[in-house]
């Protein structure tokens, strides 16, 4: 592979003033975003999920490798063919697959086999890891693929919530059913199933807390 071009980046200078503004005021809008169960049928344009998934494609990945691949379900019959799927696998989870302490540490959000809002919700995006690529047949080496497409997630969640929509981290298990359905090839492997829109007319989420600074960072000055 040639060396890449360098070419000079630019970062607008910023004031400590500004600085503080502008990370209080991003933390403050994500410390908004909360898990979704509930979606609207209303439907969101295509060209808005275009974007959150250029927004997600823009995270850092090994030796820059991208081995990320979303797929975008709109279409009904596939909505429902993945609920489908998916509720069996999970009917399996929580009558017998899951352990009685994953159970209990579940209860307090409410969440059982039943999935509708996988036909509800106007998009699924599901997202893929690149295991490997393939060119023209060949294998070639990806890097830190769940590091990769992980941060990728979480950008596509960040703007999920930033475009005033909706989304459940959703992970049904196993998901090779997703593979299948979707006709995905070998060397991508199901990573999250991410049902996205406008939350439904009233919306209920669990009272939880998030941790504090301290309970999660510690700094050595
Ligand atoms: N995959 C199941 C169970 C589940 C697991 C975790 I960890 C959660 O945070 C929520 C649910 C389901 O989607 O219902």
């Amino acid at each position: 592979m040639e060396e890449y071009p360098f070419v000079e980046h630019h970062v607008a200078p910023r004031s400590e003033q500004e600085l503080s503004e502008r990370a209080i005021t991003f933390y403050q809008a994500m410390n908004t975003r909360r898990t979704v169960r509930d979606f609207s049928d209303k439907p969101v344009p295509r060209h808005v999920i275009d974007d959150i998934i250029r927004t997600a494609g823009t995270a850092p990945s090994g030796a820059h490798k991208q081995p990320w691949t979303f797929c975008v379900v709109g279409n009904p019959e596939i909505k429902t063919a993945i609920r489908k799927a998916a509720e069996e696998e999970e009917y399996e989870n929580y009558h017998s697959r899951m352990s009685e302490e994953w159970k209990k540490d579940l209860a307090p959000l409410g969440t059982d086999w039943h999935k509708p809002f996988l036909e509800i919700a106007p998009w699924l995006i599901i997202v893929f890891r690149k295991v490997y690529d393939l060119e023209e047949g060949q294998k070639r080496k990806n890097y830190y693929v769940q590091e990769s497409v992980g941060l990728a997630a979480g950008f596509l969640l960040a703007a999920i919530h930033q475009a005033g929509l909706v989304s459940l981290t959703h992970t049904p298990s196993p998901m090779n059913f997703l593979s299948e359905i979707l006709k995905r090839p070998e060397n991508e492997k199901p990573f999250l199933l991410i049902p996205v829109g406008y939350p439904a007319e009233r919306v209920m989420v669990p009272d939880i807390q998030r941790k504090k600074l301290e309970d999660i960072a510690i700094y050595y000055e």
